[in-house]
């Protein structure tokens, strides 16, 4: 099954899924992602988002082969770039920075991929990105120059995953940025939840298994985790646990 028509069923049937974010630069030496991929095969993580917004290493394709050729978790490029494209790759969020007003990357970009997309051959996923103010300034914030919604702003958020969804995009994902001080709130994802019916993924500053219940609570389909699994790894078993717990409750009705 493709990975956007298997989102869209668990969707469908009320469960969640749960994505471990790999940053390429933080890994010079493909041992280094041993136990994560043990981890995430012991906790049935479901994908694995590969990327960053600054990416300064070429060590993009070699992450992308070791995954691939160690577990059997689909790999997700999650691209700051046109730059950090990967043919081993099973699918790529195709992101539109639609909470900014940077035509680079909301179509520069995007011309400059599609080429090496289409003879890639791998699966393109349109992604509506927003980006929620979490407190200091991200570096996605940053290097795509564009001011994120103002985590208050509920309404405005809420129109502007409308407006990507009649676009025809068919994700929206909402971050506050990796390693972000504040995730986004649950008043924001549940806002953003009932204005869409596409899938929904949530991520930045989800360190804790409390805040991964909010995420889902609020109506997040796919959680993703990075930043502090850098440091502490084994935070990924109790985290997944309450994805877990949550798809059994689900399969029990
Ligand atoms: C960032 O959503 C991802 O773009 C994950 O964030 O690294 O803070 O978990 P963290």
């Amino acid at each position: 099954m493709k990975i956007l028509e298997s989102l869209n069923s668990r969707r469908s049937q009320g469960k969640k899924s749960i994505a471990v974010l790999i940053d390429p630069d933080k890994i010079s030496d493909p041992a280094q992602l041993d136990p994560l991929l043990r981890l995430a095969t012991e906790n049935c993580v479901d994908f694995f988002f590969v990327g960053g917004s600054l990416v300064t290493t070429s060590n993009l394709s070699q992450v992308v082969a070791t995954i691939k050729e160690n577990v059997s978790i689909p790999v997700v490029l999650f691209p700051g770039s046109a730059q950090q494209i990967d043919p081993q790759a099973d699918g790529i969020l195709f992101l539109s920075l639609i909470s900014g007003r940077n035509p680079d990357f909301l179509i520069g970009q995007h011309v400059l991929a599609a080429p090496i997309l289409k003879n890639a051959g791998i699966e393109v996923m349109p992604t509506g990105y927003m980006l929620i103010n979490s407190g200091k300034i991200t570096s996605v914030a940053y290097v795509s120059n564009t001011t994120p919604i103002p985590e208050d702003k509920y309404s405005l958020a809420a129109c502007t995953a409308m407006a990507g969804e009649m676009l025809g995009l068919k994700i929206i994902y909402l971050d506050a940025g990796s390693g972000a001080e504040r995730e986004v709130n649950k008043k924001m994802i549940a806002a953003v939840r009932k204005s869409v019916d596409v899938p929904l993924i949530v991520g930045g500053g989800i360190n804790t298994p409390q805040k991964a219940v909010n995420a889902l609570e609020a109506g997040a389909d796919l959680i993703v985790i990075g930043n502090v699994l850098e440091k502490s790894p084994e935070l990924l078993t109790e985290i997944a646990e309450k994805v877990y717990d949550w798809n059994q409750t689900v399969s029990a009705k």
